[in-house]
């Protein structure tokens, strides 16, 4: 035990010793560097002749001015709004990823395309794209009015053994503001990157170890998507390419906001979204990549984890604990020490010999367990998943074809091939309740760590050297940043089949890439016990809900360090307002669970915990409406607000939906904090406290903070759903009733929504059993009726109390700055609400008295 204890230490240390150096900027790495100060030159043209137009494809034969080499650049329409550029040699050698996309596009026909001398304009509905021969760049138009631009002068394409280099410039005439790029620990809105200056987006899945605030470094996650904001349109990119990738972003150029993409290897496979919303260009982008299925409901309540929870007592403690102390939490999590020396898919026999009994023991509570799984496999002998793997030919390879081999958690190791599928289906596989011993459906999710990958090797940037070779002989330099996705889609598909397909996998991926939100839900990975990694969570979050991640959270109370009381109730305050909410440290840090603080401080995270469960409705109703539309689950403000510039860099604020304004307090000793109340001074926001106070959204206003919460505010004319009854899980909340919120507008209306289905399964998908219901308010009658012809038995809408609000008025008609609530718990015939069934299927109304 002890000697174990201490090697766990030990390598934490070991592991933790990072240092800047290990990870390269831009003037050594090659791609960036050669690459950076290109010279603009036109190096490219189009030859008009022998170009093809068939079916939604404009195909142009495009060759060096030299006219030595021979290339295509090929236009397709997709429907709404979308195109895809792609370049490419004509005797091409380059890699074409697969499984990125959420199945395939399908091409539209053109109206119209019309020839001249010096250029091409396909036309589609509202839409053209000029593709100007000589010099050569291709123009997107949105109503006549251009939108985007593929500039020819910084395009490059070159073949070398075994990579395949290629750059090119963008440019967004219509923008202000550039967004995208995840993963970096950077503000929402992206920065001018120079050389004299910060370095260039890097994006890269890597594990940068104690990354800092305000990078451009890459990270865990690399989505290369880029959207362009202005105030009167939206327009995006999203480059189809697993390589690494550099981008240069320049915000004051002339022609509007410009990126210059450095892409080590793979194809030109470019598609560009326009909008023209910002609404428009995420539903464009998820129609591409894919949303999310509905999670579990209790992935939604608090996770309580911690690199430490070592003993399968130590797992009932917490949670009895827990529940004597009265905070709801509906997972405990274990890290790499339920494993037997770390090796995946056993269990500890000391610590953990009797698993079942532990996961009765949590059932027993309603409570769920969710374990770590890495990709690395102990290089050991007698350990079934490394000499099945071994023996089938599941392992990454060196270029020389033997099996690669570094050091990860258990010493040397080995990695999945992700990309044979024949090891998907064995990695499937290994997830089923006969193959993983000890595990029952209480084991609802996994933790997939580690997986950019990591790997303890400070000479290749802790990750995988370039020239490891894949399945099919595919270098790593062409797949790198979607080994994520490869896992995560093994990990779905292995838990979905054990049960049969019956449950909704909950999986936690800490690298990611586009894609990857079909399968899990990701986490800012390690972070500080600093309040500068408050605000750093709310734009890393927000940016990954603008590229459809949105089941996104960060390490409640900073991963490393010990945090203050104070800085640990702001941390889980503001987690609370995240779509995925634990807390979490690290071996070396103390222990935080929340019952372990001094009675006030319980207090305030009790309460932050407690308003999270309140606002359950509102949250499983967003992240139904992503998997309906595609849209953010929390939104900046712009989404809502996208021709007020002054919302255009606010990324310390959230909405929430449409309909809540939460402000992010990431400073210590604050007495007041300035809120930025946006949608003019017609529209009110009120405190989300009731206290009766409400703000005019006429823009940065001082608000008064106390240690007790953050500042959380309700829109006006929305309906805000919650269930008020505290519980100790969200499985003992299913059958709870609602109360209703309704602030009213002048006009004595508000709206909302709300979802109700089973929680668990996948019937809301396959067989539409749901009821998603829209509620109108008229004051003292409610109105609702179901959106959709689901089958809804069973789930009606169960309400206990309506309350409305509306803001107090003096004699001469001026705002107190102070609200009425009224509560009504019974019909206008005086009977109680809670008797009341609404069904589905109708539309009808309940006068409230
Ligand atoms: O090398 O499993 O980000 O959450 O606790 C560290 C131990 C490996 C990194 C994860 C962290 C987790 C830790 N892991």
């Amino acid at each position: 035990m002890w000697s174990q204890t201490c090697f766990f230490v030990l390598s934490a240390v070991l592991a933790y010793a990072g240092d800047d150096v290990l990870y390269k900027n831009c003037s050594l790495v090659e791609l960036c560097n050669q690459n950076r100060e290109l010279e603009r030159q036109d190096r490219f043209k189009v030859n008009p002749e022998g170009a093809v137009f068939a079916n939604g494809l404009a195909s142009f034969r495009m060759q060096n001015v030299e006219e030595t080499e021979d290339f295509f650049l090929n236009v397709t329409a997709l429907e709404g709004n979308v195109f895809r550029l792609q370049v490419e040699e004509r005797e091409s050698v380059r890699y074409h990823i697969q499984h990125v996309l959420d199945g395939d596009p399908t091409p539209i026909n053109f109206d119209d395309v019309q020839l001249s001398l010096q250029a091409a304009d396909i036309i589609v509905g509202n839409n053209r794209v000029t593709v100007n021969y000589s010099p050569l760049s291709v123009e997107f138009y949105e109503n006549e009015v251009l939108q985007f631009v593929v500039e020819g002068d910084r395009l490059t394409l070159e073949n070398e053994d075994l990579r395949h280099p290629f750059t090119f410039g963008v440019t967004f005439p219509q923008a202000s503001h550039l967004y995208g790029l995840h993963e970096h620990s950077d503000h929402l809105a992206l920065r001018t990157t120079e050389p004299n200056g910060a370095d260039p987006y890097r994006v890269r899945t890597i594990d940068y170890i104690n990354y800092e605030l305000y990078s451009t470094m890459a990270m865990y996650g690399a989505i290369p998507a880029l959207y362009g904001h202005g105030s009167n349109s939206t327009s995006g990119l999203f480059l189809h390419n697993a390589a690494e990738i550099w981008v240069e972003i320049t915000n004051e150029a002339v022609g509007g906001p410009g990126a210059y993409f450095m892409v080590d290897s793979g194809a030109f496979d470019l598609f560009v979204l326009l909008g023209p919303s910002i609404t428009d260009v995420v539903r464009q982008y998820t129609s591409l990549t894919g949303v999310a299925h509905l999670p579990p409901i209790w992935s939604l309540g608090y996770h309580q984890c911690r690199w430490g929870y070592a003993n399968q007592q130590d797992v009932q403690t917490v949670i009895a604990a827990m529940d004597i102390n009265d905070f709801p939490i509906d997972v405990i999590w274990l890290d790499i020490q339920h494993t037997q020396d770390m090796k995946f898919f056993t269990w500890n026999t000391q610590n953990f010999s009797d698993p079942f009994a532990m996961l009765q023991n949590l059932s027993s509570t309603n409570r769920y367990l969710v374990v770590l799984s890495d990709c690395h496999f102990k290089m050991e002998e007698g350990y079934f998943v490394y000499d099945e793997s071994l023996a089938n030919d599941y392992f990454i390879k060196n270029l020389d074809g033997t099996v690669y081999v570094d050091e990860g958690w258990p010493g040397p190791s080995s990695w999945m091939d992700y990309l044979n599928p024949d090891a998907r289906d064995y990695y499937s596989s290994l997830y089923l309740y006969e193959n993983w011993n000890g595990t029952t459906p209480t084991l609802g999710g996994v933790w997939n760590d580690m997986n950019e990958a990591s790997v303890f090797n400070n000479d290749t940037e802790k990750t995988f050297p370039y020239d490891l070779v894949h399945y099919g002989g595919v270098s790593n330099r062409d797949i790198h940043n979607m080994y994520n996705l490869l896992q995560v889609m093994a990990t779905h598909k292995g838990l979905e089949d054990r049960d049969n397909g019956t449950r909704r996998p909950f999986i936690l991926t800490r690298a990611h890439f586009a894609g990857t939100q079909r399968y899990a839900a990701f986490w800012t990975g390690d972070n500080k016990a600093e309040f500068g990694y408050i605000p750093i969570s709310y734009s890393m979050c927000l940016n990954a809900n603008l590229l459809g991640f949105v089941f996104c959270g960060a390490d409640v109370g900073g991963f490393f360090g010990e945090p203050t009381e104070e800085l640990l109730q702001r941390f889980v305050q503001s987690g609370a307002w995240l779509p995925f909410f634990r807390e979490h440290s690290n071996i070396g840090s103390e222990r935080r669970e929340p019952y372990l603080f001094p009675e006030e401080v319980q207090n305030t995270l009790r309460e932050a915990m407690k308003t999270r469960y309140a606002h359950l409705p509102v949250w499983y109703t967003l992240f139904y409406e992503h998997v309906r539309n595609g849209d953010p689950v929390i939104r900046p403000l712009f989404y809502h607000y996208p021709s007020d510039p002054d919302v255009f860099e606010i990324d310390d604020q959230l909405l929430l939906g449409s309909d809540i304004l939460v402000k992010a307090v990431g400073e210590a000793g604050v007495e007041s904090v300035q809120v930025y109340f946006p949608g003019g001074e017609e529209l009110l926001w009120f405190s989300a406290q009731l206290d009766g106070t409400f703000y005019p959204g006429t823009g940065l206003t001082d608000v008064p903070v106390t240690i007790d919460r953050i500042p959380v505010f309700y829109r006006r004319g929305s309906i805000i759903v919650t269930k008020q009854t505290s519980r100790p899980s969200t499985t003992d909340m299913k059958d709870d009733y609602y109360t209703l919120f309704a602030f009213l507008k002048n006009d004595s209306t508000a709206t909302g929504t709300v979802y109700l289905d089973d929680n668990l399964s996948f019937e809301y998908r396959d067989s539409m059993r749901y009821n998603y219901v829209s509620l109108v308010s008229y004051g003292n009658i409610i109105v609702y009726s179901s959106i959709d012809d689901s089958d809804s038995q069973g789930f009606d809408l169960k309400i206990e109390e309506v309350i409305t609000v509306i803001p107090e008025t003096s004699y001469d008609g001026s705002l107190t700055g102070r609200c009425l609530k009224t509560s009504y718990k019974y019909t206008a015939d005086g009977i109680p609400l809670n008797q009341i069934k609404l069904k589905g299927k109708e539309t009808a109304s309940i006068k409230l008295y």
